[in-house]
């Protein structure tokens, strides 16, 4: 195995620390035995527990209005599957990365799966791309991929995740995640019924071509690129279109992709209760599909989602299988340190959930006890679990504090060194 960040500075980073994440640790274990709670069984649960980094969150990213890169830009896909190394090394926590086709250049298929296998690292949902016109493609998306009106457009769109899927078997991938940006931005540009009949249609030869052990999620967003209409939308059209695909096809819920305030858990809930529930694309936000960091603006809404997640784990719900991973852009941020926080954010969410006292949940709902069962969230919203997440973290050779150890390490200096400056400029991505 590789190692990128010194071993001896991750050591030497932990010792200033460790004795008094002992002493955290063991109080937070008295508190916790005194609710019933074993500290260790958690830290176990949270030591398996792993997302994916988005390939594209290791760049800085932009608005559409600039982009201001950073120091030590990736400048290749070997690049980016370093910096995905780094942060999964100091975290333990991101043992997968889901790439993106066409942004990641990927010729070299075999050496790029020994790149991710020497730094420990598989390959999640392949992400494609028909939202954008690629250089020297033959049909323009500016009306549409998968729904267009002209039908070599479709067959062009359908044949690009045809693609996505061969590079991800020769990767190890077993899903693909198709977010289309297809919508229209004015009344009577297109008819919703027609438009929505051609999306199946390329769906379902894009379904045909899945292999036995892969699913495919579909993404659905609320509004942007297109202002008035969007094709797949909402969670009722998501699930339409799972269901017509078939067993293989599932729900992604990206956190950003909802109007201000929806009861996003919910959605969870009902996703897991009618075995559709693909996965998810966490990320926070304060008004659109922002992308800002995950848990950054309302953690407690983060939880109530895991504790919705907790709640199917623990009665072993059926078809319960959901792929967990990022989708943020970072423009003010060092994209390697965001990526950990939100991994390690993520991990949080899921300590607090399995800290619920679900019997006793149950009964204060049995009994229409609002309060109370408001109150047995809250008590495990509550606690401060970070003793567990830094105790899982060491145990697996990470680092209590990866954001300091990061900075100590000088990473980001040394890859800028390698690595060429890029201009910025106007106009990002999405
Ligand atoms: C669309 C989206 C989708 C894309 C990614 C870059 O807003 O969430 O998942 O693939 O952003
Ligand atoms: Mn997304
Ligand atoms: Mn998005």
């Amino acid at each position: 195995m590789t190692v990128i960040i010194s071993t001896s500075l991750v050591e030497a980073e932990n010792a200033k620390r460790l004795e008094e994440l002992k002493r955290d640790y063991e109080g937070l274990g008295e508190r916790l035995a005194r609710r019933g709670v074993d500290i260790d069984a958690i830290r176990v649960k949270v030591a398996a527990y792993g997302v994916a980094v988005p390939s594209w969150g290791v760049g800085t990213g932009g608005t559409r209005f600039a982009r201001f890169p950073g120091l030590g830009e990736p400048r290749s896909i070997f690049d980016k599957i370093e910096d995905c190394g780094v942060i999964h090394e100091l975290t333990r926590a991101t043992p997968t990365v889901s790439l993106h086709i066409p942004w990641d250049k990927v010729a070299d298929l075999p050496a790029l799966k020994e790149k991710g296998a020497s730094l420990g690292l598989g390959f999640d949902a392949m992400n494609s791309n028909t939202f954008s016109d690629a250089p020297g493609q033959a049909h323009s998306y500016k009306f549409g991929s998968l729904t267009h009106t002209d039908a070599a457009t479709r067959r062009q769109a359908i044949e690009h995740n045809l693609e996505c899927i061969d590079i991800g078997k020769a990767l190890g991938s077993k899903a693909l995640t198709v977010w289309i940006g297809d919508g229209s931005n004015f009344p009577g540009q297109s008819n919703f019924t027609r438009v929505f009949d051609r999306y199946l249609d390329s769906m379902k030869a894009i379904y045909a071509a899945l292999p036995v052990d892969w699913r495919v999620f579909t993404e659905h967003k609320m509004f942007e690129p297109a202002f008035y209409s969007t094709v797949v939308q909402d969670w009722g059209t998501n699930y339409l279109i799972a269901q017509e695909l078939g067993p293989k096809a599932f729900c992604l819920v990206d956190l950003g992709h909802h109007a201000p305030n929806v009861n996003i858990e919910m959605i969870v809930a009902r996703l897991i209760q009618f075995k559709k529930l693909g996965g998810f694309h966490f990320n926070d936000s304060k008004y659109g599909d922002d992308d800002l960091d995950t848990g950054s603006i309302d953690p407690y809404r983060l939880f109530l989602v895991f504790n919705e997640l907790v709640d199917a784990e623990v009665r072993k719900a059926e078809g319960f299988e959901p792929a967990h991973m990022l989708d943020q852009s970072h423009n003010v941020t060092d994209p390697i340190e965001s990526l950990m926080t939100s991994a390690m954010e993520v991990c949080r969410a899921y300590a607090q959930a399995l800290l619920v006292d679900r019997k006793a949940l149950e009964g204060y709902q049995q009994d229409n006890d609002a309060l109370m069962a408001s109150e047995t969230l809250k008590a495990a919203f509550r606690a401060d679990v970070e003793p567990i997440l830094a105790m899982a973290r060491l145990e697996k050779g990470g680092a209590i504090a990866p954001v300091a150890a990061y900075r100590a390490s000088g990473y980001r200096a040394r890859v800028a060194a390698e690595r060429p400056p890029v201009a910025g400029g106007g106009g990002g991505i999405v």
